[in-house]
């Protein structure tokens, strides 16, 4: 695609919602070593609708060496979220909606049940954006992790259906000056699939008797 390690990639998404998937491209770059990376506020709706020029030409680019240094830091396992059940030590916040989150409203995968595992936090992303869909400024992020009861200062992991929406987390949280949020990439998908009865709290079991694995 043209992209070196010294280009500096700008990212964006077509998401109704403003910005859906293009914080996890940009998790991509930042977990693989690559810092010059932002996210364009707003995304393609807002670029439009601010009067912004748009083409439809695509000029192949030119292929390029692209060096990938994982980070391991960013990135949580099943393992680390069930160890951390037992010891609470970090907060974890699930992007996720409410009624997903909850277990009302059912996951988008058929083989998927909603819920959420022990002491998640529920953060949907599209709290993370103002109604025209640009990101939120940092004191309105502040506010809205200290109404949700999240400490900046203490370690905190992100979550979400399969690790896309929670980058949303890594995003905000780096502009509030803490970078490297860790996201368990798994995410819900897995956690469903792996999990005990024990580890999966969901209303969805009360209304129906689907609450089976
Ligand atoms: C990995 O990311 C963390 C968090 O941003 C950073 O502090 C650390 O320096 C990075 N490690 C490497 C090897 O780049
Ligand atoms: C910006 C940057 O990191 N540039 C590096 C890209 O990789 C080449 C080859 O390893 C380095 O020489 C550059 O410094």
């Amino acid at each position: 695609l043209g992209i070196g390690n010294d280009t500096h990639v700008v990212v964006y998404d077509t998401s109704s919602a403003g910005s859906f998937s293009a914080p996890r491209v940009w998790w991509m770059f930042r977990v693989f070593g690559h810092d010059s990376v932002s996210v364009l506020d707003g995304g393609m709706k807002n670029w439009e609708a601010d009067g912004h020029p748009v083409s439809s030409q695509y000029k192949k680019p030119e292929s390029r060496e692209f060096r990938a240094t994982l980070n391991a830091s960013w990135v949580k396992s099943y393992e680390d979220v069930l160890e951390n059940i037992k010891t609470k030590k970090v907060q974890v916040v699930d992007t996720r909606s409410a009624g997903r989150f909850k277990g009302t409203d059912p996951e988008p995968r058929e083989d998927i049940l909603p819920g959420h595992f022990p002491g998640a936090i529920n953060m949907p992303f599209t709290t993370f954006l103002d109604p025209s869909g640009k990101h939120l400024g940092t004191e309105a992020l502040a506010k809205l992790f200290k109404d949700a009861g999240v400490d900046l200062q203490r370690p905190l992991w992100a979550s979400c259906g399969s690790g896309v929406t929670a980058c949303h987390v890594v995003l905000a949280a780096e502009q509030l000056g803490h970078p490297g949020v860790p996201l368990y990439d798994g995410s819900w998908c897995e956690w469903f699939q792996r999990a005990e009865q024990e580890n999966i709290i969901s209303e969805w079991g009360r209304t129906t008797e689907r609450m089976i694995k």
